[in-house]
């Protein structure tokens, strides 16, 4: 029976709703080898560096999640999220000294290929000659920028890159960084920018082969998602930092949906945005206050990212302090 919107599940309903969700989700591709990724990525960042503090270390999730509609899949549910949002903010979390592991949409929106033109082989290459080819003058920089800054911090372990495609995927690969950042306790942070599917087909109710079109209306029943991000904050990773998105096509519910998400999922901070407007401006809200955060082009910085994650850095270190005393 669906609850009234508003009214919450008992922990035990909604732990046993993601046991059964994990339990009868395709089991991840390669997870040994990602388990081990996320662990030394952790580990190697978390003891104590020359200034002798261990650096902190922040999950970004970015792009939108698919759900499947058959399990040998033709076809599935998307959404709009481009993954522009979590490349940026990845960029400014290690510009601000952070380590990022960065967990994203494949084929979205790459930190440091913001600049790069949509088809960036067709269009920043050029062949010169019979066996060669060569950048374009007019990417050289964007082409530069990217390679450049992308290869450096990968090369110091400051960045870890791991895409999903599905919802399976995603809540699998969530689970697993938080029950490894949870070892560093109050120096991890999320930063959940993914735009996260509500609704799926569970593995064990969906049709194994192509749906079959010529016999009228489809009918299909999509069931929600476990709301992860209460049990991320209360049982896989009860000390980190945590920011969730929400995002609104409606400006009257955006901040009353946001100030919901805050109590109902404990989170630190919700990020208010509204579809139209997401580049412009975001509200950041806090169970203190809601702070306007612009993208303010007289600074000479072109996003919204820029000071939004100064902001969350700052409190992210009072929060961390909180525990030093
Ligand atoms: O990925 P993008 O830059 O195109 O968009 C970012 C965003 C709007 C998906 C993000 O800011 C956000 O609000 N994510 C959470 C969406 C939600 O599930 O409410």
């Amino acid at each position: 029976m669906a609850l009234p919107s508003g009214l919450e599940i008992p922990k035990e309903a909604l732990d046993a709703e993601i046991k059964s969700f994990f339990e009868s989700a395709p089991s991840l591709k390669n997870s040994d080898d990602v388990g081990q990724k996320f662990e030394e990525f952790v580990k190697k960042n978390s003891l104590l560096s020359g200034n002798g503090r261990a650096r902190r270390v922040v999950c970004v999730t970015s792009g939108g999640t698919t759900v499947p509609l058959e399990q040998r899949c033709v076809r599935y549910i998307d959404n709009f999220s481009s993954g522009h949002r979590g490349a940026a903010s990845t960029e400014y979390f290690l510009k601000a000294g952070y380590a990022v592991i960065f967990l994203y949409r494949r084929r979205t929106c790459q930190p440091y290929c913001r600049s790069l033109p949509d088809d960036p082989l067709l269009e920043c290459l050029e062949i010169v000659g019979d066996s060669n080819t060569q950048v374009h003058q007019f990417h050289s920089q964007a082409v530069r920028t990217a390679i450049t800054k992308t290869h450096a911090v990968v090369a110091e372990g400051l960045l870890l890159k791991l895409p999903f495609t599905t919802i399976f995927e995603y809540l699998q690969m969530l689970q697993m960084v938080a029950f490894t950042m949870r070892n560093i306790g109050p120096h991890a942070m999320f930063y959940l920018a993914a735009a996260v599917s509500d609704f799926y087909v569970p593995w064990t109710s969906m049709v194994e082969h192509k749906i079959q079109s010529g016999s009228g209306p489809l009918d299909m029943r999509l069931v929600q998602v476990p709301k992860m991000l209460l049990v991320l904050r209360k049982d896989w990773a009860p000390l980190s930092f945590c920011i969730s998105f929400k995002l609104e096509t409606n400006s009257k519910i955006l901040l009353e949906k946001a100030d919901m998400a805050l109590s109902k999922y404990k989170m630190h901070m919700v990020v208010a945005n509204e579809l139209l407007s997401q580049k412009e401006e975001v509200v950041v809200v806090t169970s203190k206050e809601k702070i306007l955060v612009r993208r303010n082009k007289s600074l000479g910085v072109d996003d919204v990212e820029s000071t939004l994650i100064e902001l969350i850095v700052e409190r992210h270190s009072v929060y961390v302090e909180s525990f030093d005393l």
